[in-house]
């Protein structure tokens, strides 16, 4: 018997080296951790966490196991717990739109309304998805000479919220267009309006496959070391690697190998530089009830007097109306190869990300606040959204109020 129990033992320890290095463990961890200013929450957002929550002397994380013990060992780690499954997407969550849904939706928004609008497929997923959009404008031949606005959302696979509102603003756009508001059919006839609801349709899949919710942040790349996933908003090429970012691939903030590697981030920078009329550019994110701008990168402001002034004058504005928290993105932390910083950096485009409701993770449910939600976030979001879209004409007139081209 003892014979038989050494030699498993022995056996184990052959395995076990071996096992280990092909094992990578994925569990994700909610973290509480000390930080009472932007420096502070900039050195941790560049261990390589991903920044949920910020509050005046902690903040809140999700990191996996080694970020975790780094930050313990810091003596910063106040609480913290593994992330497992806490909702069902497909029963009390029904109302979000999975992929399919999502699909099926567009399909029949694109069938009963082909005289403003077109579904198309901007470029494949790492897994062979379609990353669609939708575009509306009243004379589809005339909608190139016509000023533009794109909305996108589900950059980051659990922010299910982020995918509902622009899908939903755009199924409203549509309907009160129907009914004859005068608003709205003035603004679709003289805008070009392009919205893609579903950045990363792959991580969306994963993130609720098998009726849990998995806190899954990035797309679904295989990198080399065995762990899946970039995170698109750290992969875009304007001051790509220059911090809030990581070069792990396990990591939730992965830069990606290089910039734009990724088919997502190179699908949206295709269709934006060939719509060449886009001046404003609103990127949907979950939450924390904020309305950012650039800079992330760095904390200095934009340094053209106009582009900071219109950017802060646009955002305080679109605050009346859904009562967010305007300010610059590096405000938050420092995170680099987003979205809006190369929007606005590499293309002078007017750029925003809204972190959508809830406000925290306690009261409000975070990542998975509750279908409830979705009408009132929607609602209070419509205001900001048409804004943006009448300004789309001349965006620095907001600093003159001289009047709109409609
Ligand atoms: O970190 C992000 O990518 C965004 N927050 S989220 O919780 N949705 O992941 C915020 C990006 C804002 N940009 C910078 N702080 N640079
Ligand atoms: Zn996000």
């Amino acid at each position: 018997m003892k014979k038989k129990v050494l030699a498993a033992g022995f056996a184990a320890l052959l395995i076990l080296p071996f096992h280990k290095a092909n094992t990578i463990d994925n569990t994700q961890f909610w973290m509480k951790i000390k930080a009472t200013d932007k420096f502070q929450r900039s050195l941790i957002a560049d261990m390589g966490v991903s920044i949920e929550a910020t509050r005046e002397d902690f903040i809140v994380a999700i990191g996996n196991l080694e970020e975790k013990n780094e930050i313990e060992k810091m003596g910063l780690l106040e609480t913290s717990f593994p992330l497992t499954s806490l909702h069902d997407f497909p029963t009390e969550d029904r109302e979000f739109h999975n992929f399919t849904e999502l699909s099926e939706a567009l399909e029949q928004m694109k069938n009963e309304n082909s005289d403003i609008l077109t579904v198309s497929s901007i470029g494949k997923t790492v897994e062979g998805r379609d990353i669609l959009a939708i575009r509306i404008s009243g004379d589809m031949n005339q909608a190139s000479q016509k000023p533009g606005t794109i909305f996108m959302g589900g950059h980051h696979s659990r922010e299910h919220l982020s995918v509902e509102m622009p899908l939903r603003f755009a199924q409203k756009l549509i309907a009160e267009y129907r009914k004859g508001n005068e608003r709205i059919v003035n603004l679709i006839n003289n805008r070009d309006i392009h919205i893609i609801p579903a950045v990363n349709p792959d991580g969306l899949e994963y993130d609720v496959a098998g009726g849990r919710y998995k806190y899954w942040r990035k797309n679904r790349s295989q990198n080399k070391n065995g762990t899946f996933g970039v995170d698109l908003n750290r992969n875009y090429g304007f001051g790509w690697g220059t911090g809030g970012s990581s070069t792990s691939p396990g990591s939730d903030v992965y830069m990606g190998p290089s910039p734009f590697s990724e088919p997502e981030t190179q699908a949206i920078k295709k269709y934006v530089e060939t719509h060449t009329n886009i001046s404003i550019l609103l990127s949907f994110h979950t939450f924390s009830e904020l309305i950012l701008y650039p800079w992330g990168h760095v904390y200095n402001p934009i340094s053209e007097a106009k582009d900071k002034a219109v950017h802060e004058t646009m955002a305080r504005t679109m605050a009346q109306w859904n009562r967010y928290t305007p300010q610059q993105s590096s405000e938050l932390y420092i995170a680099s190869g987003d979205t809006t910083d190369w929007s606005y950096g590499e293309h002078k485009i007017i750029s925003f990300t809204f972190e959508l409701d809830p406000a925290d993770s306690w009261s409000g449910g975070g990542f998975y606040p509750g279908q409830g939600v979705i009408p009132g976030v929607v609602e209070k979001n419509t205001e900001p959204c048409l804004y943006l879209i009448e300004h789309s004409d001349n965006p620095y007139r907001v600093l003159d109020k001289s009047p709109s081209q409609i």
